[in-house]
């Protein structure tokens, strides 16, 4: 759905939802949205398909059954309490990959904050090519399309903002235990619960975009062979091993970011590197690297302010590299 369609079937779940399992008529629908009754029936009619609970009456009208959005738009939205950022979203049972769709639109012109969310990825990418697991009713795949102005060189601070913002919104939401390694895997008893891949367009001068792709596994109770061993999920870290709720905590991590992101632009990388030293595991850690084809040991020490990591060879030597450059690892 797209445009005014899209406009109008948000709005219809909005003035639903708010009736609270009460018939809202279908001229009042129409009244309110500018729109036939038989547009609104066929709004209604995609909405289910969509997997909203809508139950139809000739003489009532239509009410949503369960007071539970399903995952979606309209669900993440009533969480947020950004200014920008989520305001614009689409979202998606299915896509290739989030990040691949909403590189499209900033190529087209899309706004700053506009956000892609999908349910299921069915080629959702890690870097360097690397496949990234999105299966259906399990985790939030979503991405963040920014414009900050900012030289090239300078993005690598701005990709840490993400994973410290993910870390800020997991601990509101109730989680503990999560840790970053630098740059910005969230981990969690060692396994992986969540990724961030980062892509841009920039000029010699300037960056145009940045999408920010973010991966967490939420409710998953098992991973496929070849993640079982590295990956964990939010639910399986919990008490209670409950069902959580996706759409906001989508949400809480919009609103953290937004919140970090405009810091940011105002005074600088600062509010980024407290942030994300606040949930790193990755400094004052014996790590092994690999840099620039060669495999050494060395001691995690600190970040820059320009987001690059310093480690300390066994010689005594300072080695200072941005991600990409190398793979880390604990020993
Ligand atoms: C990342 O790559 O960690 C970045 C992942 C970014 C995913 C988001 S989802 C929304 C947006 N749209 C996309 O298409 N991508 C972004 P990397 O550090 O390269 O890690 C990839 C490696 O992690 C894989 O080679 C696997 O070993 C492992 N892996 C794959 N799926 C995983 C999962 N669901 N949980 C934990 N580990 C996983």
């Amino acid at each position: 759905m797209e445009g005014k369609e899209e406009i109008c079937a948000s709005d219809i779940i909005s003035i639903l939802h708010k009736a609270s399992g009460q018939y809202v008529s279908g001229e009042y629908l129409s009244k309110c949205l500018g729109i036939t009754r038989t547009a609104v029936w066929k709004r209604i009619g995609a909405l289910k398909k969509e997997g909203y609970n809508i139950e139809a009456s000739t003489r009532k009208g239509y009410r949503l059954v369960s007071p539970d959005l399903p995952y979606g738009k309209v669900a993440i939205q009533q969480h947020l309490n950004t200014r920008l950022f989520g305001r614009n979203m689409e979202f998606f049972r299915a896509i290739d990959s989030t990040n691949n769709y909403l590189k499209r639109l900033a190529n087209e012109g899309a706004a700053e904050g506009t956000v892609v969310v999908a349910d299921c990825q069915i080629q959702g990418r890690g870097r360097l090519g690397r496949n990234w697991v999105s299966e259906p009713g399990q985790g939030i795949w979503m991405s963040v399309l920014t414009r900050p102005w900012l030289h090239p060189n300078d993005v690598q601070i701005f990709t840490l903002a993400a994973s410290a913002a993910v870390c800020n919104a997991l601990d509101a939401f109730g989680i503990s235990g999560m840790g970053i390694k630098w740059p910005n895997d969230i981990m969690i008893k060692g396994k992986k619960v969540c990724g961030i891949l980062t892509e841009l367009a920039a000029e010699a001068e300037r960056v145009l975009w940045v999408v920010t792709g973010i991966g967490i596994n939420v409710n998953q109770l098992s991973f496929p062979t070849e993640i079982e061993s590295i990956a964990t999920s939010l639910r399986l870290n919990t008490a209670q091993g409950d069902v959580l709720d996706r759409s906001r905590l989508a949400a809480m991590i919009l609103n953290e970011l937004e919140k970090i992101y405009n810091k940011f632009i105002e005074s600088g990388s600062e509010i980024i590197i407290d942030n994300w030293k606040r949930w790193n595991i990755t400094l004052g850690r014996r790590v092994r690297l690999v840099f620039k084809g060669e495999s050494l040991e060395a001691n995690a020490y600190d970040i820059l302010s320009d987001g690059r990591l310093v480690a300390i060879k066994d010689d005594g030597t300072k080695l200072e590299a941005v991600s990409g450059e190398i793979s880390l690892r604990e020993v």
